[in-house]
């Protein structure tokens, strides 16, 4: 029988044995020693050789394997599951801009990939290093409007900062290193890798190399010090100098160097939203808030200073308002990483291309001690008058009805500033903006640039985790929380002792705003129902508690604010109010208004 006498013995038999048994042998060490593994290990190897300790997914058809291969690594990488695609996205940006770290993301093709979308271009616009990773259909599917397919490329093309489609596993490592490498340097944000089914699922020979330089994209960091110069000339001569910081000085930690540089030269120092918490808002030279619903003085003054340093901001239209009338007696200078943010929106006298941090240390030897009392007072008769007229009635209010101001005002002062505060968007940002006195820095964190509702409950929940030590409170209106309730799921599969405050005033308040000042008070479609938060966090074993007098808020902020497990806070504030000053839309900054 042939298959008994199989394989037959001795001679060239015994040789052909060998050759075999040599195959295995060898084969083995090839798997050994070339590090043989699936592009879905290789996925999960990458993140953990650059460090990454979290990923917020959900999981789906196209992304299995990847998921799978996480299965083998829970001890080295944690994966927080979101209840819907934009709370992994949004998690992912509050978690980079609490830590300074890249934030990643999991997705599957089609509608979890889409999901994605509006948290990409939040995290575009706001400068926020994120890496999104997005199962697809196999390549030989590709282009065939496959089950779950769509184009991922294609979509997020014009809001990311890079993005690459993996057909083939070998590319895994070097693409995920250049991702990040990406994401995390010049000016920061979003790239997408999309990997198609068959590259999880092949072979591939893995090692890994950080990568630390590219050829076609070289951010440049040092500033042309014969500018550095020019600009410390303008702001030695200047009488009126005004600092605007942005985002910018946050993202490059350069608090200290501005810090030195403005107390040297007695320069007074306006912030823009995403600026905020860069130093003690308490700090004599800090003038509060530009833009729209910011402080009266810098808006009003941004229109009287002889020279402005603008630092890592991109004079955004909620901050110039009409440009046209905007800063025109001010010498300009702007230093900004991003060449594209230079001469864009307004014109530079000097325009830096330079990392923050570098151009101040740059700057600050050559800056005059100066002490410019004249032109600080101008700011402080403003500072009186917003606080007579504004200030004081928001966080004092006579009626019986709580204010959103109040109620940032009593946590601002049982937090002493330190708690890392997430708003929403809408007039609560505002008020919070306004009225949270941040003493720490990089503690405000909010969707600025695009202004995403439903950015909070997830942006903090990413927060808390990158940094578990601190204090992290979400600040959210009864629209906004609708937006990404689903999360509160997440907050407690992981334990997450997360505090949330809603903000209830039963309107798309920032809207009706809107409606009341400038459409003949026309409330089209922004009056809101909700369900009862507190009633619908129980069900989610939350603690909750409702708010609805003046006299509880005390006691209930103080036992929120000491308990250690996840608290949801429903504050019933007064309907229909507004927030100011405002500067109406296509009016000047310094027709802002007080009422
Ligand atoms: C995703 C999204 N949809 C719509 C808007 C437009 N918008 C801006 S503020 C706002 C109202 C927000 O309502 P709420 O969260 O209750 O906050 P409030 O203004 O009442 O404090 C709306 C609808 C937006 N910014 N984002
Ligand atoms: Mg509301």
């Amino acid at each position: 029988m042939i298959r008994n006498n199989y394989p037959p013995q001795g001679g060239f038999f015994s040789f052909w044995r060998y050759l075999k048994k040599m195959f295995h042998v060898t084969s083995f060490y090839l798997l050994i020693f070339t590090h043989m593994i699936t592009g879905s290990h290789a996925v999960i190897k990458s993140l953990i050789e650059e460090g990454i300790k979290v990923i917020f997914g959900y999981p789906g058809g196209q992304i299995i394997p990847i998921y799978d291969a996480l299965y083998d690594y829970k001890e080295e990488i944690n994966h927080v599951l979101v209840r819907h695609e934009q709370g992994a996205v949004h998690a992912a940006e509050g978690y980079a801009r609490a830590t300074g770290r890249v934030g990643v993301c999991f997705a599957t093709s089609g509608p979890g990939a889409t999901n994605l979308v509006t948290g990409i271009a939040d995290a575009m616009i706001d400068s926020v290093p994120v890496l999104c990773i997005t199962g697809q259909v196999g390549s030989n599917l590709l282009g065939s409007d496959a089950f779950q397919e769509v184009d991922m490329i294609g979509i997020t093309t014009p809001i990311t900062k890079w993005n690459y489609q993996i057909t083939d596993a070998a590319e895994i490592p070097q693409i995920i290193a250049k991702a990040i490498y990406i994401a995390r340097t010049g000016r920061p944000g979003p790239v997408v890798i999309d990997i198609a089914r068959n590259a999880q699922i092949s072979n591939l020979d893995f090692s890994y190399k950080k990568c630390s330089f590219i050829e076609s994209y070289q951010p440049n960091y040092s500033p042309n010090l014969r500018q550095i110069k020019s600009a410390a000339e303008l702001i030695n001569k200047a009488k009126r100098p005004l600092v605007l910081s942005g985002h910018g000085v946050i993202i490059s930690q350069a608090q200290n160097e501005l810090l030195t540089l403005i107390e040297k030269a007695s320069l007074p120092t306006a912030f823009t939203l995403l600026g905020l918490s860069t130093f003690p808002s308490r700090h004599p030279l800090n003038m509060g808030m530009l833009g729209m619903h910011g402080n009266y003085g810098p808006n009003i003054l941004t229109n009287k200073a002889d020279v402005i340093l603008a630092i890592g901001m991109r004079f955004d239209d909620r901050v110039t308002g009409r440009l046209a009338n905007y800063a025109k007696q001010a010498r300009i200078i702007h230093i900004d990483i991003d060449p594209a943010e230079l001469n864009k929106n307004v014109r530079a006298d000097i325009p830096l291309v330079a990392d923050a941090k570098i151009a101040l240390k740059a700057l600050i030897p050559l800056i005059e001690k100066k002490s410019r009392s004249n032109w600080l007072t101008e700011f402080n008769k403003y500072q009186k008058i917003e606080k007579e007229r504004v200030i004081h009635k928001e966080i004092h209010p006579k009626g019986n009805y709580i204010t959103m101001a109040e109620v940032i005002n009593l946590l601002s002062e049982k937090t002493s500033g330190k708690a890392v505060i997430v708003a929403d968007v809408g007039q609560h940002q505002m008020i919070t903006a306004r009225y949270y006195q941040s003493e720490k820095t990089n503690n405000f964190i909010t969707s600025g640039g695009l202004g995403t509702m439903g950015y909070a409950l997830p942006a903090a929940i990413g927060a808390q985790i990158g940094t578990p030590k601190n204090q992290v409170i979400a600040i959210i209106g009864d629209g906004s929380f609708q937006m990404n309730i689903q999360e509160l799921a997440t907050i407690i599969q992981e334990k997450i002792p997360l505090k949330i405050i809603i903000l209830k005033n039963n309107y798309l308040g920032m809207v009706r705003q809107w409606q009341e000042l400038f459409y003949k008070k026309r409330y089209s479609f922004t009056d809101l129902y909700s369900p009862d938060f507190v009633a619908l966090a129980k069900s989610y074993t939350l603690k909750a508690k409702k708010i609805i007098k003046r006299s509880q808020l005390n006691s209930c902020l103080s036992d929120f604010l000491k308990s250690k497990r996840p608290y949801l806070l429903e504050i019933n504030v007064k309907n229909k109010h507004n927030v100011f000053p405002m500067i109406p839309l296509g009016a000047s900054v310094d027709e802002i208004r007080l009422e």
